[in-house]
């Protein structure tokens, strides 16, 4: 910082001191421990705000990559996501880039940056099979999970080295002061579907638990005890169905679901039925049950994944999530990310795209939050 030649030094002084006072009131922002983070969750829902999150923003867009400062949710209403989503797959091997081709250290840069601002991190892991080395749509053997917890097998060892891969660069992530960073972390989600090797068909009850409690037991061990667990099974039936696999309240904190809108389409490819009405059901039956088991558990909950492939509808953030969401006390809804290499991959807005205009209604509507 330069100070101006012709300020005497009681206003060079004064000048300092301002200058210490905002630099010290931006870096206040920071959420800095995971008991403050689970506070900021839980109030935002109590004060009914939902924030708003999307997934992979800061990295790249529907048709830019790596652009620094740059998010298409930014490009289009002026401000950043309050949630930033991110994948870590790819990371048990410690490799450079993610599944999604996201160089590793530039994430790191972006949760810091965005974390320091006061914004939030929602961690995926879309983990490759520790048995078959595919990825992790890798269902052709139903024992993986079995084998991993089976300490003498090979699988077993080749899964503890990713997790140690994965604890080696979460502890990475720490604020200047050398804290870590708080993050919410949300492994082996969409469990109740059968397209993970950690799905349903894949595991019992028993095993998946099992994997959850080997996971956090070996990150707490590792120091990381800034994360946020959060158990996020897809679109479910009911409370039953839902708490079958949950870990136990020791082992999560964050409860929350993956529903996803899927238009019908005819054999030429072209929408024949929007299917508006069955999302806003299935998302307002599964919250109605989720906010329930909240209260019941005593822990926030959160609409961790969601969207329609190229937003088909240009009212689809007025007229369908706003009404599907807004009466739940969900703390963040998180929108699905933009690829910059699919031109039909995107589930949330960029600029020009056709629902550009009804988002800035979603972005005005005082219940939803973005990075203040
Ligand atoms: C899926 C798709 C994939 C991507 C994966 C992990 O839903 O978006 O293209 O690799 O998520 O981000």
């Amino acid at each position: 910082m330069r100070l101006k030649k012709n300020l005497n030094p009681m206003k060079k002084l004064s000048f300092l001191l301002i200058s210490m006072f905002f630099i010290a009131c931006s870096q206040n922002n920071a959420v800095k421990t995971k008991a403050e983070l689970l506070e900021v969750l839980k109030k935002t829902a109590e004060k009914g705000e939902i924030l708003y999150g999307h997934q992979d923003d800061f990295f790249y867009g529907h048709s830019w990559v790596g652009e620094n400062g740059r998010s298409d949710t930014k490009d289009v209403c002026g401000a950043y996501p309050a949630v930033l989503g991110i994948d870590l797959g790819k990371i048990e091997y410690n490799s450079e880039f993610s599944l999604d081709s996201v160089p590793f250290a530039f994430m790191r840069e972006k949760i810091i940056e965005h974390c320091s601002r006061g914004g939030i991190v929602a961690a995926s892991w879309h983990v490759d099979n520790p048995m078959t080395n595919g990825n992790s749509w890798d269902i052709a053997c139903d024992t993986v999970v079995r084998a991993i917890l089976n300490e003498t097998s090979e699988t077993h060892a080749v899964f503890m080295q990713y997790l140690k891969n994965l604890s080696d660069f979460l502890l990475t992530l720490k604020y200047e002061n050398g804290e870590n960073i708080p993050l919410i972390f949300r492994p082996y989600h969409e469990n109740s579907g059968s397209w993970f090797w950690w799905g349903k068909n894949f595991c019992t009850e028993n095993e998946y638990i099992a994997l959850w409690r080997l996971t956090k037991n070996y990150l707490d061990a590792r120091g990381l005890t800034n994360l946020i667990y959060c158990y996020s099974p897809n679109l479910g039936a009911d409370k039953a169905e839902y708490l079958s696999r949950y870990a136990g309240d020791d082992f999560v904190d964050l409860l929350g679901f993956d529903i996803y809108q899927f238009p019908q389409k005819n054999e030429n490819g072209e929408i024949v039925d929007l299917a508006d009405g069955v999302y806003i059901e299935n998302v307002t039956r599964s919250l109605s049950f989720l906010t329930e088991i909240g209260k019941e558990h005593n822990k926030p909950i959160a609409f961790t994944e969601t969207g329609c492939e190229s937003i088909p509808n240009p009212k689809w953030w007025s007229e369908t999530l706003l009404p599907a969401i807004e009466n739940f006390p969900i703390c963040y809804v998180l929108t699905w990310r933009n690829a910059h290499n699919r031109p039909e991959h995107y589930y949330s807005t960029f600029a020009g795209e056709q629902s550009a205009d009804d988002f800035l209604i979603f972005f005005n509507n005082k219940k939803i939050r973005f990075l203040e």
